[in-house]
């Protein structure tokens, strides 16, 4: 019996529909979903602003969804191939904002990108909430 493990990372700040969409289709892609949940120190080098939610709240935020098997910290983007043996996943599924930028670990395991969720952001989300609060 196959027992395929999908892994994906993202920082997941002010949980939206895109992000349900790409763990829901990522968990369909296998039998367990690994999710790696980017430090507050990588988001602040990655996009120089801290999260909205701090790691913890987001790992709790993205444990609970009922799609997500397992949660961990991921702390560097350089790490997924440590991850990915690290935790034995069969599949990395990543939205295709990633396309072509996680190739390099495809002799360990499949790279799936799935087409983002158009029309939703959380800089979007956050520009929204500032200019209407
Ligand atoms: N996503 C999506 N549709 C959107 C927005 C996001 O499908 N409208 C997907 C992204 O493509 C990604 C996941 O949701 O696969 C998480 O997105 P982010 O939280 O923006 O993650 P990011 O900051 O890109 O971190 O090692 C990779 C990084 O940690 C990814």
């Amino acid at each position: 019996m196959s027992n395929r493990t999908v892994i994906t990372f993202g920082t997941f700040d002010v949980l939206h529909v895109g992000h349900v969409r790409v763990l829901q289709r990522a968990a369909e892609l296998g039998d367990r979903l690994v999710v790696g949940v980017s430090a507050d120190a990588l988001n602040i080098t990655k996009k120089n602003r801290a999260p909205v939610f701090t790691q913890d709240e987001r790992l709790e935020i993205v444990g609970a969804l009922r799609v997500v098997d397992a949660v961990f910290v991921e702390e560097s983007l350089e790490q997924k191939r440590d991850y990915i043996l690290e935790h034995g996943a069969d599949v990395l599924v990543m939205g295709d904002d990633w396309k072509g930028k996680f190739d390099f670990v495809s002799d360990i395991c499949e790279v799936v990108y799935l087409p983002r969720t158009p029309s939703v952001s959380t800089t979007g989300l956050i520009e929204h909430i500032a200019n209407n609060g």
